[in-house]
């Protein structure tokens, strides 16, 4: 086919692939959802509904984009880690991080109402994305843990915060002024001491954020039975094992989880 003569513009395209064999994240971000949070009334600090969305979402972008090893949740965010030797839409960066913002925010959409049965949709939510490559096991490691340690340091915080507000009656100033320079330590204290809580209690969920890894799973289905002609209408179950993005709440940071799961790093340095 002959070319036309405004071809030439396709030139004008950045060329924005991927470093080969580096890890590629993409971390999704929701749009003021301090804003959209409040609309919808979430619970304060955590809401267990809005968190399993999240996770929802996630599931769907592994299961229907290509090549993710790994992705971690926290918050209004998560990230999804796709393997070096992937080779996907040829490396872009742009077609990763479009395909996993627009398939997460059409899925935050479409599912909100199974975990929000009584709380109505309001508008529209929206969510960024970044694209950075991580040239190392141990680049992306750390990438993982640091997430997980702003996971921890902001779950405590808030916990604490809250707290104060909701158990003792103080103001947001108030509860902001009993917080300002106070190490971990002393934050556990308080929740101890005047509440009786024990940090450690706090679901993981919370605490840790989640982790979606693939695993076998057995499903069950129950299948009708074609033939022979006198079983017609007849079912029975079916089980089939395949590989889904599981849900974790667990520690990332130490060793114990890499070993465990080798197969996440497997094949590549
Ligand atoms: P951004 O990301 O710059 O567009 O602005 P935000 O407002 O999304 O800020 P960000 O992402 O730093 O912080 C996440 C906000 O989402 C934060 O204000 C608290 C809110 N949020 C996330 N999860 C929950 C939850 O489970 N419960 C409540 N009440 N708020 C939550
Ligand atoms: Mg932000
Ligand atoms: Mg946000
Ligand atoms: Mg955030
Ligand atoms: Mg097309």
């Amino acid at each position: 086919m002959a070319k036309s003569k405004f071809e030439y513009v396709r030139s004008f395209e950045a060329d924005d692939t991927c470093l080969p064999h580096c890890w590629v994240v993409v971390r999704l971000d929701g749009r003021n959802f301090h804003r959209f949070a409040e609309k919808h009334n979430f619970a304060k600090p955590n809401d267990s509904r809005a968190l399993h969305l999240m996770t929802k979402c996630a599931q769907t972008v592994m299961e229907e984009l290509e090549d993710v090893a790994i992705a971690y949740g926290q918050s209004d965010e998560y990230s999804f880690v796709f393997k070096p030797k992937s080779n996907w839409f040829k490396r872009r960066a742009s077609k990763f991080m479009t395909h996993v913002a627009s398939q997460f925010a059409s899925s935050y959409v479409f599912y909100w109402r199974d975990y929000f049965e009584d709380q109505p949709l309001l508008y529209p939510p929206g969510f960024d994305g970044r694209v950075v490559l991580y040239p190392s096991n141990q680049t992306l490691k750390d990438y993982l843990s640091w997430r997980q340690a702003d996971c921890h340091i902001n779950n405590l915080y808030n916990t604490v915060y809250w707290t104060l507000i909701q158990r003792s009656g103080l103001t947001p100033t108030q509860a902001q002024e009993r917080l300002k320079g106070t190490l971990a330590a002393d934050k556990n204290e308080i929740l101890f001491s005047q509440f009786s809580i024990n940090y450690n209690n706090e679901p993981l969920m919370y605490r840790k954020g989640t982790v979606l890894i693939w695993q076998k799973v057995d499903e069950v289905t129950t299948k009708e039975v074609k033939l022979p002609a006198e079983m017609e209408g007849r079912t029975m179950a079916v089980t089939r094992t395949s590989m889904k993005p599981v849900p974790l709440h667990c520690d990332i940071i130490g060793d114990a989880f890499w070993k465990e799961h080798p197969e996440i790093l497997e094949g590549n340095s």
